[in-house]
């Protein structure tokens, strides 16, 4: 402000007057230097935001227990039994994207042991297998085809494995880094990788057959194992039970907490402590790192193939209600489609996620709000930069804002003719952190506002879903406690 005042000085006081409304006149119209908000911790890393975007991807467990039809292999099954005879990674591929997942986590070793890569530590892999003449390399044909389909791949590296004779001795411990490190060295670019939770207890353990526990606060010192990690994977997301970078969700039925905060402490968590599942489920507002939750849950029953299951992959619309409970809840969904003993994703598997895809593209096929008048009560400086308009111009970079002192606002849609719609989806700019606690959505009925629909987080993304209603007009209520809300999208279907 303070050169425009000098300015006014050298001008004839004749126009100060005319001076002093133009001035005014830009600051309402846009021009004034109105500063972006300020984030509120913690925010997203650059790999993480990454990861948000990608919503969804696919998880595939794949081993000896295929063939065993075994949930958990005892880890004493011969490698022998490891024969996918018309094994098709790109048949994989091509159904996985053609349901608009983004992205495969391989079990590359689940807890039985056996490997799908030739390991150079152990004996225990598919270089003692059949298949392929003992040739093959699986880890690495999931990770090429999918870099051929611009799919990303993950790891899932189970830190329990039940044929090791060292499991639970400091040896294991470097047999883990080993392998962790041939890995994240030649399978790249690793987006995620997945530490598995379940932990010691019996096993084959190289024909010792007893039961090991160890301590799982100690035993792996997790911190120098992904060191090791991100030494050659930098930007690889870790998935545990409660971060460093992606939290367990808490369940394994597809269901994200309905108030579901980005942020979690880690520092007073610890297995077992009561009401973590909950905790993971809805994340804690006050929370001091971005620990985004992921829902794991698999198509069918098991977690691998089981012959007695083909009856039972989920319907379609059973699919479509995950969606809504977890990519709709501001979670990540990583949905497991466990090949069969071909090799093959089953064709019940792929009937079901392609009428998936099916409902999901005509549910939210036509953006209604894109055509829709958008406008608010308030934005912040009267600021063009915060202004309604960025809530439905399709560029996630641009956002509606409110002052700083202002952590209320209403945004209005107003449709051309009454309109019939079932979803308003809400997408925050978290790059600026998570903010907003409660949204009221009412819509327009014979002159009056009705309420229609109420949520409490948005985050990354919130589909909220209500009875089908017509209506002319929407008011959105976005509430925040934190500081000023900043939305960046809002769609209506
Ligand atoms: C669990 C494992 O014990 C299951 O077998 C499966 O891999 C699931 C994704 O995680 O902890």
């Amino acid at each position: 402000m303070n050169h425009c005042v000098c300015r006014l000085k050298s001008i004839p006081k004749l126009h100060s007057f005319f001076y002093l409304i133009l001035l005014t006149f830009l600051a309402h119209s846009g021009n004034a230097q109105t500063e972006a908000p300020l984030p509120v911790y913690p925010i997203p890393t650059e790999a993480q935001l990454q990861w948000h975007e990608m919503e969804q991807y696919a998880f595939i467990h794949f081993t000896i227990n295929t063939f065993t039809n075994k949930e958990w292999g005892f880890g004493d099954e011969s490698p022998m039994l490891f024969n996918p005879e018309k094994l098709d990674v790109v048949q994989w591929v091509d159904v996985i994207k053609r349901a608009g997942l983004k992205g495969i986590i391989l079990t590359t070793k689940h807890h039985d042991g056996f490997c799908l890569w030739p390991t150079a530590y152990g004996s225990h892999s598919v270089k003692n297998s059949p298949w392929q003449n003992g040739e093959g390399d699986l880890v690495k044909m999931v990770s090429e085809a999918c870099k051929a389909q611009g799919l990303k791949f993950g790891v899932y590296l189970s830190p329990w494995d039940r044929n090791h004779s060292a499991y639970g001795t400091p040896a294991y411990i470097e047999y883990y880094r080993n392998q962790v490190q041939e890995l994240a060295n030649n399978y790249g670019p690793i987006f995620e990788w997945w530490l598995d939770g379940a932990n010691g207890g019996d096993g084959y353990y190289g024909g010792s057959h007893e039961t090991r526990r160890i301590d799982g606060k100690t035993y792996y010192d997790w911190a120098e194992t992904i060191r090791l990690i991100k030494k050659d994977q930098p930007e690889v997301l870790i998935f545990s039970d409660a971060g460093p970078d992606i939290r367990w969700v808490g369940n394994e039925s597809g269901i994200a907490g309905e108030t579901n905060w980005n942020s979690l402490s880690t520092d007073t968590l610890y297995a077992g402590k009561p009401g973590i599942t909950e905790l993971l489920g809805k994340g804690d507002p006050n929370g001091k790192s971005w620990i985004p939750a992921e829902v794991d849950v698999s198509i069918r029953p098991g977690w691998f193939y089981h012959q007695s299951e083909d009856s039972l992959a989920k319907t379609p619309q059973q699919l479509f209600d995950i969606y809504l409970t977890s990519v709709g809840r501001g979670a990540n969904l990583l949905l497991n489609i466990p090949p069969d003993r071909r090799g093959l994703i089953h064709e019940n598997d792929v009937k079901s996620l392609t009428g998936w895809r099916q409902l999901i593209d005509s549910a939210f096929s036509f953006n209604l709000a894109k055509t829709a008048n958008i406008t608010a009560d308030n934005f912040r400086g009267n600021d063009s930069r915060f202004a309604p308009g960025n809530l439905n111009d399709s560029n996630p970079e641009t956002y509606w804002a409110t002052n700083d002192n202002q952590l209320i606002g209403n945004v209005y849609v107003t449709f051309e003719n009454p309109t019939l719609i079932h979803y308003v989806l809400l997408q925050e700019f978290i790059r600026l952190g998570q903010r907003i606690n409660s949204v009221e959505i009412e819509y327009k009925a014979e002159n009056q506002w009705k309420h229609l629909a109420s949520a409490t987080t948005i985050g990354y993304k919130h589909i909220v879903q209500f009875g089908p209603v017509t209506t002319s007009a929407l008011r959105i209520r976005i509430a925040s406690d934190k500081a000023c809300p900043v939305v960046s999208n809002i769609e209506v279907y």
